[in-house]
């Protein structure tokens, strides 16, 4: 390990975990908000604190753990599918675990020119296009990925991801993994946590994905045109509910507060998301000065019942009915749609328990995790308790900045502390006790560093009823020395931690690409995908070699074309300068992993056909001359010589 190469190549900086404490803790004392935090360094024990003695860089000492029967050997599956949000690059990612493989990149908000993604008509019509064709949007940011439910497990049929820049909403087919739907939300800016209900409120036959919820997190004046820029007084934010089939927003209710996370009860009655800047502040000093902000819960019937009954207004040019979901206007719980449940300051994220009784919403500048018992939120609305307050059961004191909280089939919770750069596992009963006074029940059960400073983390099969209580894996937002340098980005790590035991076991550093923000754990046996397209579910197909052609209509010319290891269908057509030309291409393959490419010199034109798979591109034949349209897929011994000729005449 001595060697000069090594000494260069990987710096160590052990006291890099200890510098972000401080500094994150400057920055809020900054903010005049040392007091909770330091409070906490003293209250919350040791391990709470960071100790700067903790070398967390140091490679893990083996002996304890056996590194080994966490391994996938060549030639041998995952036992789990993970799919994660790609955070700022748009995209959704589906990895294998225990192995950490990616598998497949999924764009979605962004361009890909490995598949045409945003190149394609077929890809931009789901993107949505300007009135001249070009994309309206060809950014994203991916933080929150959640498939659908079928009696509270996921039923392998789509996965819902948001875009927080542009307030937008996407399906992913699980059978394909591919993004068939895309719509932007109305009147909503940082659209931040999203979920799917599990079952309907009212009608019991429905024991399946509905509806997905849509938290909002940028307060803007409403409608957003210009007016009342600078009166924050009359911002406010939009919990959307969004047809879980046609992806067409249903409804909205007006909050007060900032929305992030979403999360949903299993009976399908209630959505909740947690909430800073109750303030209203539109800066970040304002944003912090009360002590308790809240986790708001929606009653969705009764929303409803208000949509229906024509309880609603609307906002600016938007045609979905908005109803007024205010504190002001829901004062009686009998018919309050909303109920605000104050937790400390600025709370992150929240996350139903596997059991259906539980929310835990983390204090991100509190050192605790706020556990509300969903049937008592049930019983504030019918008028039964006093306080929304009294539907509290449990706030643990759990560390330093508490984030996101997966959660095991054995009553535990195990939620990332961004500040102290650890994993803490939190029994629910104990903590529950502790909050009643019983001096005995200690709710923190174990801690583990992780390497460096955890955003999301999650269980397997955490979210759903069949919690397994195998793994948790922790999105940590910097690396540092954990991986070989690669220049001033560094990747992300992603770490699998064993939960089975009593004790959490780190077994893996997966390094991954900037930024996964959430990720689910899906045992493989619930995923069934396709392997090959049907030709069929192509309207523009070109089923036969032989009905390759050139169609001119005045200044629009179609080349119809396949494909077929190692040929297309036309070895060369002719366009004049200035055709408007569309190419449809398809794959007349059939066998499984026969995927051909489809590239222009010059043109900016770059996609794949998979087999069976018609796409089609359009463009405008500006430059003339000669270009030879090339197979980029390496399909066949002949692959390189896969090509035709595009004649350009001037
Ligand atoms: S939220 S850590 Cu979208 Cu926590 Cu990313
Ligand atoms: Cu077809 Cu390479
Ligand atoms: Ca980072």
């Amino acid at each position: 390990m001595n060697t000069p190469n090594n000494k260069i190549a990987i710096p160590r900086d052990l006291g890099r975990r200890n510098f972000l404490n401080k500094t994150a803790i400057a920055g809020l004392a900054g903010a005049g908000l040392s007091a909770g935090l330091v409070g906490c360094n003293k209250t919350a024990g040791p391990a709470a604190t960071g100790s700067p003695a903790v070398a967390t860089s140091e490679p893990a000492k083996s002996g304890a753990v056996d590194y080994s029967a966490y391994e996938v050997h060549p030639g041998q599956l995952d036992t789990y599918y993970s799919f994660s949000s790609g955070g700022h690059s748009g995209e959704v990612r589906i990895y294998g675990l225990p192995s950490g493989r990616l598998f497949k990149r999924i764009p979605v908000f962004n361009i890909d020119c490995l598949v045409g993604w945003g190149i394609t008509n077929e890809s931009k019509k789901i993107m949505g296009t300007n009135a001249d064709g070009s994309l309206k949007y060809f950014t994203g940011d991916t933080h929150h990925v959640h498939p659908s439910y079928t009696d509270g497990t996921y039923n392998g049929k789509h996965l819902f991801v948001n875009d927080k820049i542009h307030g937008r909403i996407a399906r992913v087919r699980l059978d394909t993994m591919e993004c068939d739907k895309i719509t932007e939300l109305p009147n909503v800016q940082g659209f931040h946590g999203i979920f799917p209900d599990k079952r309907d409120p009212v009608d019991e036959k429905i024991n399946y994905t509905t509806r997905v919820f849509c938290g909002n997190e940028f307060h803007i004046p409403q409608p957003n045109d210009g007016r009342d820029l600078n009166d924050p007084s009359k911002y406010f934010c939009l919990f959307t509910c969004i047809d879980a089939e046609t992806l067409e927003p249903r409804w909205q209710v007006k909050v007060d507060g900032n929305m992030d996370l979403v999360a949903t009860s299993y009976d399908g009655k209630l959505a909740c998301s947690n909430q800073y800047n109750m303030e209203n502040g539109a800066h970040y000093e304002d944003m912090m000065s009360i002590e308790r902000d809240s986790c708001i819960f929606f009653n969705i019937a009764r929303i409803e019942a208000a949509v229906k009954a024509g309880k609603t207004f609307f906002i600016g040019k938007s045609k979905v009915p908005v109803v007024d979901g205010t504190k002001s206007a829901n004062a009686d719980p009998k018919t309050a749609l909303t109920c605000y449940v104050p937790t400390p300051k600025n709370p992150h994220g929240v996350n139903a328990s596997p059991d259906g009784k539980y929310y835990a919403c983390s204090g991100k500048l509190s050192p605790t995790a706020t556990l509300i018992e969903h049937a008592l939120v049930l019983k504030w609305f019918d008028g039964e308790l006093k306080e929304p307050r009294d539907t509290v059961v449990a706030e643990p004191e759990i560390g330093l900045g508490p984030l996101h909280t997966g959660f095991d089939n054995k009553g535990n919770a195990y939620t990332t502390l961004f500040l102290d750069s650890q994993i803490v596992k939190w029994n629910l009963e104990a903590a529950i006790k502790s909050f009643k006074g019983d001096k005995a029940a200690k709710p923190v059960v174990d801690r583990i560093d992780v390497q460096y400073q955890p955003g999301h983390g999650f269980t397997s099969m955490g979210e759903t009823k069949n919690a397994d209580g195998k793994f948790f894996l922790s999105d940590n937002k910097f690396s540092k020395d954990r991986f070989l340098p690669v220049g001033p980005l560094h990747p992300e790590t992603a770490q699998l931690i064993d939960i089975s035991g009593d004790k959490m076991k780190l077994v893996a550093d997966h390094s991954v690409y900037s930024e996964p923000h959430d990720s689910i754990i899906i045992p493989r046996e619930l995923i069934r995908t396709r392997q090959v397209y049907d030709i069929n579910e192509f309207p523009n197909a070109v089923k036969d070699a032989k009905e390759c052609r050139v169609e001119r209509k005045g200044k629009k010319v179609t080349i119809y074309l396949t494909s077929q290891a190692p040929t297309f269908g036309l070895r060369e057509w002719t366009v004049k300068k200035g055709d408007e030309v569309t190419i449809i291409l398809t794959n007349l393959d059939k066998v499984e992993d026969l995927t051909h490419g489809f590239a222009i010199p010059n043109y900016n034109i770059n996609f794949i056909v998979n087999p069976q798979e018609t796409k089609s591109v359009t463009f405008k034949a500006d430059k003339p001359g000669v270009y030879w349209c090339y197979c980029t897929n390496f399909c066949h011994a002949l692959h390189l010589e896969m090509r035709s000729r595009m004649l350009v005449e001037a």
